[in-house]
């Protein structure tokens, strides 16, 4: 299987004992920046993924206002809580880039959740990568090229895996089309959660 270019998959990047740790981290995150249903703008219609955020800045989503990043989270007005340090090394060991993430979008997949086509482009930093890891059940990801339209080809991302998104493959459509159940056990109550690292200010 060809990737498009700056399109990187690392499986298993991360050990069982380092997810364990950065499932730990995250639940800290949570505790702190609950999850919440992101709304499509426009529509208005709920996704099925629930997230929170970490970092500096957090993606979020509403009807009225639109994809945007922000220093606090919609919900509690706090500040979202720091990006655990694993993930920063990462970002550093594997990235290239030599300024930090300043936000960690974090998505959690219930059995039944996906996330349509789309392309990550509300950084205005695009010359960095998203960084994405992939913990608990397996899921079914689509990759693409830089228009909607071209071919798409999809691949399985396990508990443990890294993805790049870079390059040339920055702008490439992704999804995710189905998680498959009881796949792992990372996660006591299944599902999956995906970790994207980001750069959004240049
Ligand atoms: O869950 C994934 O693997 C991808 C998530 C994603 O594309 C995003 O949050 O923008
Ligand atoms: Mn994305």
């Amino acid at each position: 299987m060809q990737l498009p270019n700056g399109i990187r998959h690392l499986p298993g990047y991360l050990d069982r004992p380092a997810q364990e740790a950065l499932v730990e981290a995250i639940r800290a995150v949570v505790a702190d920046a609950p999850l919440f249903t992101p709304v499509m703008p426009g529509t208005g219609k709920e996704m099925s993924v629930r997230m929170t955020n970490c970092g500096s800045l957090g993606w979020v989503t509403d009807k009225q206002r639109g994809y945007r990043y922000q220093p606090t989270h919609p919900v509690t007005g706090r500040p979202w809580p720091a990006i655990p340090s694993q993930l920063l090394d990462f970002w550093r060991d594997v990235a290239g880039y030599e300024k930090p993430p300043e936000a960690c979008l974090v998505n959690f997949y219930s059995d039944d959740a996906r996330m349509g086509l789309h392309q990550d482009r509300d950084e205005q930093d695009l010359k960095a990568p998203v960084l994405s890891v992939s913990l608990g059940n397996t899921c079914l990801f689509r990759v693409g090229g830089l228009s909607r339209k071209d071919r798409t080809l999809s691949f399985k991302l396990a508990s443990g895996d890294i993805v790049v998104l870079g390059g040339e493959g920055r702008l490439c459509f992704h999804g995710v089309d189905r998680i498959y159940p009881a796949t792992s056990t990372l996660l006591k109550s299944g599902g999956r959660i995906n970790l994207t690292l980001r750069r959004v200010q240049p």
